[in-house]
């Protein structure tokens, strides 16, 4: 009757090495209490924080008051909206950061880029959390080949 036990085991460890890659990812609310607004210091929020790829941007904000659009670095400099329609409008914008290297957003009603400050940018590191391999992906397949060796091991217990 070792079977159910080892069928128990071997499904927790593989949970246990499945976990790390799925859970890690963290959502950052954009201004925290403040949420996206104008007159907030946004660079002084991103300061210090280290977002991954896999992490979330929440966007909090009155609907209707303000929008989210990602841009590239020039229009992040000059404030320039894109096309309506292709900005996040609900007011509770989830954006899922896909790939490492810098990202840009800006609100899109009227000046609130240009003349009260509502931009953001962050860079986004590559990390264990990337669907694909990242150049820092070594901390993971280091966990991942010694929970192999564990579940190899309790292979052999049995
Ligand atoms: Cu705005």
């Amino acid at each position: 009757m070792a079977t159910f036990t080892h069928i128990v085991v071997v499904f927790v460890l593989a949970v246990a090495v499945l976990l790390p890659s799925t859970t890690i990812a963290t959502d950052y609310v954009v201004g925290d209490d403040s949420g996206w607004t104008t007159n907030y210091d946004y660079q002084a929020w991103a300061k210090g924080k280290v977002f991954h790829v896999g992490d979330r941007l929440v966007f909090k904000y009155p609907q209707g008051v303000h929008n989210v659009f990602k841009v590239d670095g020039s229009a992040f400099a000059s404030c320039t909206v894109p096309s309506p329609g292709t900005g996040l409008t609900s007011g509770n914008d989830v954006v899922t950061l896909m790939t490492p290297g810098k990202k840009w957003y800006i609100c899109g009603v009227a000046t609130h880029c240009a003349d009260l400050n509502q931009k953001l940018v962050i860079n986004v590191d590559g990390g264990w959390a990337a669907p694909a391999p990242a150049p820092n992906s070594a901390t993971k397949y280091g966990y991942k080949s010694f929970m192999a060796i564990v579940v190899l091991a309790v292979f052999l217990m049995f």
